[in-house]
């Protein structure tokens, strides 16, 4: 359980770190999984697109840079399944996602939404530009978490998260999202902030050791550095909501979600969860988190 202050200082900048949340065995048997998974399923890629590339990083690191990454590692090792879906921390999220009276009644309801990996390989491995993670999968209100498991210990060398203090506190905030390349042509890219606005200089950096959870809220501003080191630097984000936050965009968009505490409130005239596969363009079900016809 969270303590008081915990929960005080989540909601008042935004983030928090909690220390060992994984014991020592559990941590190996997912640091193992992992490796596997990035020899096995994993993508590896020039990462995040945009022009900040170039702000942030020098010519030669910028045509270097990679990240290896997945998502919904829960789907391929029981070890990720069981770990994401631990009750101490479903009930660290539910004291974090409370109202008032939910508190006051055993603690709000919490879903899993999905979990997703980066691993920054060694030397050149990718830095992230500052932004909200609500640009990436939007919802209606900010009662959603993210937390980082940490694989390996984190430091300035190897990039570990970095926070603007009380950033939450601005609501979700328009990103840029396209830009006008050396072409002269529009281009699309990944969701980022203004970097000159937005800066990695004026961020807390929130070190951690294998084994503890970072977590933060989806309108926390956030980025890291490049991993500099002789090794990879290993850390899969796992997203956790209130079942009554509506998806309105993005990853993993109408897909239902686990239930971890609690129950899911039935609005009115709400449909249940369809059983059909993805049928529009967007790769969406048919039906969205809410059960209405999209
Ligand atoms: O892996 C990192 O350093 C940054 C992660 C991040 O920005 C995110 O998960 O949204």
């Amino acid at each position: 359980m969270l303590s008081t202050e915990q929960i005080a200082f989540y909601h008042e900048h935004g983030y928090l770190h909690m220390p060992a949340v994984f014991t020592v065995d559990e941590t190996a048997q997912l640091q193992e999984d992992l490796d596997w998974m990035i020899k096995t399923w994993a993508n590896v890629g020039v990462g995040w697109t945009g022009p900040w590339r170039k702000q942030i990083m020098d010519l030669e690191t910028e045509a270097k840079s990679k990240l290896i990454a997945m998502h919904d590692l829960h789907f391929y090792a029981q070890s990720w399944m069981k770990g994401l879906t631990k009750a101490s921390i479903a009930e660290s999220m539910s004291q974090l996602l409370s109202s008032e009276s939910e508190a006051a009644n055993g603690g709000a309801p919490v879903e899993m939404h999905h979990s997703t990996m980066h691993v920054k390989p060694c030397q050149t491995g990718h830095p992230f530009p500052m932004h909200q993670d609500h640009a990436f999968y939007g919802h209606a209100d900010n009662r959603f978490i993210d937390a980082l498991v940490h694989l390996d210990d984190t430091e300035h060398a190897n990039g570990e998260i970095r926070f603007i203090d009380g950033s939450h506190k601005l609501g979700y905030l328009e990103h840029i999202t396209s830009f006008v390349n050396d072409a002269g042509e529009k281009e699309v890219c990944t969701p980022h902030l203004d970097q000159n606005v937005y800066r990695l200089e004026d961020t807390v950096a929130v070190p951690a050791k294998a084994g503890d959870l970072v977590i933060f809220n989806i309108n926390t501003i956030h980025g890291s550095y490049t991993n500099t080191t002789e090794n990879m630097r290993r850390l899969v984000r796992a997203g956790y909501r209130h079942p009554d936050n509506t998806q309105t965009f993005g990853q993993s968009c109408g897909r239902p979600s686990l239930m971890l505490k609690g129950r899911r409130a039935r609005a009115e005239d709400q449909l249940l969860f369809g059983i059909e596969g993805p049928t529009n363009a967007a790769g969406n079900s048919a039906h969205d988190a809410f059960g209405v016809k999209m």
